[in-house]
């Protein structure tokens, strides 16, 4: 049986102060991490107070993107080796937005993952289609590349320890979500290239999440599909009462 995970993608919303207010309402309330992963992937800038926040509880905290090089004249950047020295556990890499505004590319994806692993945090990767892709059912062929890049040169027993968040991209902040079985029928797409490359048994034991307009409305039928691990949630982990709502039903 796989963990649930439930990650909130906090995108570039909330301030400060709204930051350490939800962090502080939810910290205790989280159901147990032996039940549900839970996660919150904030703005870098909260990371250290939100870590504080969440020490000895069961809300883990991840960035949602970084460098691939531990160090160097790169301005701006963050590092994975700076994640790790405040014990940041997760992070999102490639996600859509980033592939799209900030010319992310397949290649980079698999550099990232890699430093992620190296410095002991999970990597949460994102692949997914355009409503393009998906109507020319290009969806599968997409889908398979970006996972295959992204897992490229690693051993079975590292890629058991990464998450794959599938968001088709017309589904994000689009109020459009995929229906279960379409989204369990890619899940289980991605499963069947794991483990074309990895083996049967890192197949049945990376966590797959699903992603794109998720709410506490939607997610029990999600949940409830064989492939589908976990969702990765943008504008419903916003509010803690929705987050927690997620997280309950998972749990
Ligand atoms: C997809 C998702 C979180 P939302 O980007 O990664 O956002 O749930 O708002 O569609």
């Amino acid at each position: 049986m796989r963990k649930p995970i439930i990650a909130g993608n906090w995108k570039m919303f909330k301030t400060f102060d709204e930051a350490v207010e939800f962090a502080e309402n939810v910290r205790e309330k989280v159901p147990s991490e032996e039940k549900v992963d839970a996660v919150i992937c904030a703005p870098a800038i909260y990371l250290p107070t939100l870590v504080d926040i969440a020490a000895e509880t069961d809300l883990a905290i991840g960035a949602q993107n970084m460098h691939f090089e531990n160090e160097g004249a790169f301005t701006g950047e963050i590092s994975p080796s700076q994640l790790a020295s405040i014990h940041v556990d997760y992070c999102i890499i490639g996600h859509s937005e980033r592939r799209e505004y900030f010319n992310e590319t397949d290649e980079a994806v698999n550099k990232k993952v890699r430093a992620a692993l190296m410095n002991g945090i999970v990597p949460i990767i994102c692949c997914g289609e355009t409503l393009e892709e998906r109507e020319s059912a290009k969806t599968e062929e997409k889908v398979a590349s970006q996972v295959t890049e992204a897992l490229e040169g690693f051993s079975p027993e590292e890629v058991k320890h990464m998450v794959i968040a599938y968001e088709p991209i017309w589904a994000i902040g689009t109020g459009k979500t995929a229906t279960a079985d379409d989204a369990n029928a890619v899940c289980g797409k991605i499963r069947e290239v794991v483990e074309g490359l990895y083996g049967e048994e890192t197949a049945s034991t990376i966590r797959i999440q699903y992603g794109g307009s998720v709410k506490p409305e939607n997610i029990e039928e999600l949940l409830s599909k064989e492939h589908i691990d976990g969702a990765l949630v943008g504008g419903a982990s916003l509010q803690a009462d929705s987050y927690l709502a997620l997280l309950n039903q998972a749990a």
